[in-house]
């Protein structure tokens, strides 16, 4: 980690421990988000440090019968006490351990993550997922498992927002990142329980 760096790219970042401009959304079926705007401060210099310090890779998928690169990078998050100080706040305010700690980049427009719901976490009645948004803003969309095609709700998120997906988000809402015709870099910071060891990016 490399301190004097976050201090020359700009303010040094932090974030409020008290969440103070929490808003809570019910969605249907039992789901709820989230969302903190602005949560993290100095969050330039953050995402500059994140972007050129984390061991991005990529990783591949199979579509049918091609085997094809997934629209962004990936990389775990290790030993960052800001991050390690975000994850601790979040486990304290949510009463649970979120243990796994990933982070995708998307480099442009043409990046982007399918509707879906987290591996495992579909399969549970109910899970949290913390997201912290660096960068350029993207459309975060949520829609139902179930009959979602004219009820999706869309989110811009960027620059130090935090959203927690909680309740049965997971199982009865998919949420994704269409891709856009221009955009500029953004960076998910994921916090995830320990029900996410099988997941794909928290594992290497
Ligand atoms: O980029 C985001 O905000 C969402 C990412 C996501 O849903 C995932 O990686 O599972």
């Amino acid at each position: 980690m490399r301190q004097l760096d976050l201090f020359a790219a700009g303010a040094a970042p932090g974030f409020d421990p008290a969440f103070r401009s929490l808003v809570r959304t019910n969605l249907a079926h039992g789901a709820w988000i989230d969302h903190v705007p602005g949560w993290v401060h100095g969050h330039d210099a953050l995402f500059d440090e994140l972007e050129r310090e984390l061991p991005w890779r990529r990783e591949t998928m199979k579509m049918y019968d091609k085997v094809v690169e997934v629209p962004r990078l990936l990389s775990a998050v290790r030993e960052h006490p800001l991050v390690e100080q975000m994850r601790d706040a979040l486990s304290e305010r949510y009463g649970e351990r979120f243990v796994y700690m990933t982070a995708a980049l998307y480099r442009d427009g043409n990046d982007s993550v399918a509707f879906h719901g987290d591996t495992t976490a579909r399969d549970m009645i109910e899970a949290l997922v913390a997201t912290v948004s660096l960068g350029a803003p993207r459309r975060f969309m949520l829609r139902p498992t179930e009959g979602g095609e004219h009820n999706k709700i869309a989110m811009p998120l960027g620059r130090g927002d935090l959203v927690v997906m909680g309740g049965t988000c997971q199982r009865t809402w998919r949420h994704g990142i269409p891709k856009v015709a221009s955009a500029g870099p953004r960076i998910a910071l994921m916090f995830r329980p320990a029900w996410a060891k099988n997941y794909r990016t928290s594992l290497s």
